[in-house]
């Protein structure tokens, strides 16, 4: 296994800090980059980040997650979340575990967002904490594969 993790963001989150900032709010993309590197470091791990608006380019990511046996995998799946299978069924065949993060609180929004498809191959979802839900997810994700603080990446 490397000490590489995977974070996938879907569409639309490119555009994160310069709309919406009452519902997203204003970290840009770059920003949570940041975020996921300097938490990601702490653990000893290196981060691929990406983003993309095309779902085959989310899951041949997933793909090269799965054939470079990254530590682990954390994706916010943005308007796909509610709408993949194909997103599902590539998690699915992820033996490193599956974070699911969403900036906002999905449960609280329109109903069409409370059902993730991808939920089904997610070993724990984070949601409703802003851009901060990225170094949550990290941060456990580092238990659950036992990545000590203070260790080097
Ligand atoms: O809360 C989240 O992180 C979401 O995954 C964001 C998605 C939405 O479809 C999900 O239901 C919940 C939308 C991402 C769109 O990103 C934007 C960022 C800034 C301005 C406009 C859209």
């Amino acid at each position: 296994m490397s000490n590489s993790i995977y974070v996938l963001n879907g569409p639309n989150l490119n555009l994160l800090g310069s709309r919406e900032p009452e519902l997203y709010g204003r970290a840009t993309l770059a920003d949570v980059e940041k975020l996921c590197r300097a938490t990601a470091r702490r653990f000893g791990l290196a981060v691929e980040f990406r983003q993309s608006n095309h779902e085959g380019e989310i899951i041949d990511s997933i793909h090269q997650a799965r054939g470079e046996q990254a530590a682990g995998l954390i994706i916010n799946p943005a308007g796909f979340t509610t709408t993949s299978v194909a997103i599902l069924d590539a998690l699915l065949t992820m033996e490193a575990p599956v974070i699911e993060v969403h900036i906002t609180n999905i449960h609280t929004r329109e109903s069409f967002r409370r059902h993730s498809y991808v939920s089904r191959a997610a070993r724990a979802v984070v949601c409703g904490f802003g851009a901060n839900g990225y170094a949550l997810a990290i941060t456990g994700l580092a238990a659950l594969i036992g990545a000590k603080e203070g260790a080097q990446g």
